[in-house]
């Protein structure tokens, strides 16, 4: 069963976080992980795989169950060193069917089949005798092999497994599956490379087209926020009418509709996002929806984004004459919106600040007999904005999370409200195509390849690569 790409087997006690090493080092969400001892029950192979070609698998085993009990089994006959491997290999043919050992079974058979092996341990708990029968049949396997030592906790026992573990292993490294950042990933690979000789190259290798393939994420991710953007401003959203002007209802149907819309594209990226980075499973938690954002914002600041005194006199000055003919005046004379209307579809706050002009809505002629309206492409200014930063924190949020964290991207943080993410330069860039993406005219590929950059460079910054 020669593979020809590096394989480790990943073993050790119940419950000490193998799981998650295998599940942060091949990038798997689906590796089952949970605080009850004896989860893993069954050998699984997570091979990391890019463009189709595995790089190296990491083998999850359920822990040591009978140690010392194998331990005796396998000393109860003298052999040379040369033929200890032999022996553990009789132990598994002859216990292949015996329960008491199935655990032991499972973690040795890909070992005895050339897979490296990588012990874990709790660097939180202290050090005692009872690991060393374990350690001592893996090194009666004569398998290269490596220790981890994971901090599960707070309390720091690692000075004395470090000691402890020196004698059993070659390389002893402190790696954290949960909070492993990528270069701590790469520092890890480089200790695996040196394992066995025929391995280096390989895993060497595997470093360079992980890199590459982190910033490939990046680009593609940068792509999908683009995308997002241009067709979020540029959308137009239209409703037939009855009459001969809208009533309230279908205004509010139609601008119901047109928020529905915007939503559904941005939770569309997301997951794409999401997906791009192998954490489709990662709930989000509190994340307001769209509009309702737009609010907080509004009430948070009403600088946000830098918006020029210019743009803040004009729209402050509209919201200012809130009623009526304000609001047709605002929205360029051609809207039927009151401002109660819109009052009542936004809410309150965000009026006086001028971020209540969310799209033009304009009564257009005979379509197929009949009137229609129309909201869209999207006018509020600070919205591209809004929208431009939950996706690039989300990103960020995903490029940067190992995969044993599990827990929901927390996506009501207050770095959302801060305005420090984009440089007034960027912001000038990105101010213009913004403006392209809502001017009604069809968006180019130059123009959206220009966009696309902008924001690789923004995540290039914020993400470690
Ligand atoms: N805080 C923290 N928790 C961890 C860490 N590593 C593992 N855990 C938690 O410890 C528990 C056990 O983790 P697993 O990865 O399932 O452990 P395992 O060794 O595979 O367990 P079995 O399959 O039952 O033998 C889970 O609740 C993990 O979330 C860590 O580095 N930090
Ligand atoms: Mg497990």
């Amino acid at each position: 069963m020669s593979k020809n790409y590096p394989r480790f087997a990943v073993v050790g006690h119940p419950n000490k976080g193998k799981s998650s090493i295998v599940s942060t080092l091949a990038h798997d969400e689906t590796v089952q992980i949970s605080d009850i001892p004896g989860t893993t029950t069954k050998q699984r192979s997570f091979p990391l795989q890019i463009d189709g070609e595995i790089l190296y698998e990491l083998i999850d085993t359920p822990g040591f169950q009978r140690a010392r009990a194998l331990l005796e089994w396998l000393e109860r006959e003298e052999v040379s060193a040369d033929r200890k491997v032999e022996r553990v290999q009789r132990f598994v043919y002859e216990h292949r069917e015996d329960p008491r050992f199935h655990d032991e079974i499972e973690l040795l058979e890909p070992i005895l089949h050339g897979a490296g092996i990588i012990y874990v341990v709790d660097g939180s708990k202290p050090y005692g005798a009872e690991y060393e029968a374990e350690m001592e049949i893996l090194r009666w396997t004569g398998q290269p092999s490596m220790a981890l030592i994971n901090l599960i906790d707070d309390t720091d026992y690692v000075a004395e497994w470090k000691r402890a573990l020196g004698h059993y292993f070659r390389l002893v490294r402190v790696f954290n599956p949960m909070e492993a950042n990528f270069s701590q990933h790469i520092a890890l690979l480089e200790s695996m490379a040196q394992l066995r000789e025929e391995w280096t190259a390989p895993v060497k290798r595997s470093i360079d087209i992980f890199t590459t393939y982190r910033k490939q994420k990046i680009a593609d991710s940068a792509q999908l926020i683009s995308e997002l953007l241009a067709a979020s401003l540029s959308y137009v959203e239209s409703l037939s009418i009855s009459g001969e002007e809208a009533s309230r209802k279908e205004k509010e149907k139609m601008l119901e509709r047109y928020k529905m819309h915007l939503r559904k594209i941005e939770e569309q990226s997301h997951r794409k996002i999401a997906e791009t980075w192998n954490h489709s499973k990662l709930e989000k938690e509190a994340q307001l929806p769209l509009f309702q954002e737009m609010d907080l914002f509004s009430r948070e600041s009403a600088s946000l984004f830098g918006l020029g005194k210019k743009e803040m006199i004009v729209t402050g000055a509209a919201g200012g004459a809130l009623t009526g003919s304000g609001v047709d005046l605002m929205l360029g004379g051609t809207s039927m919106m009151l401002g109660s209307a819109i009052g009542a579809v936004i809410g309150g706050a965000g009026a006086l600040l001028g971020f209540n002009e969310i799209a033009e809505m304009k009564v257009l002629g005979q379509k197929l007999g009949s009137r229609y309206i129309e909201a869209g492409p999207m006018q509020n200014r600070n919205f591209p904005y809004i929208l431009l930063r939950r996706a690039l924190y989300y990103t960020q949020e995903l490029a940067n999370r190992p995969h044993a964290d599990r827990s929901k991207i927390q996506m009501d943080s207050q770095e959302l409200l801060g305005t420090e993410w984009i440089s007034t330069g960027q912001k000038k860039e990105i101010e213009k195509l913004h403006q392209l993406f809502r001017s009604g005219s069809a968006v180019k590929e130059k123009q959206l390849d220009a966009y696309c950059r902008l924001i690789q460079a923004i995540l290039l910054e914020k993400i470690e690569h």
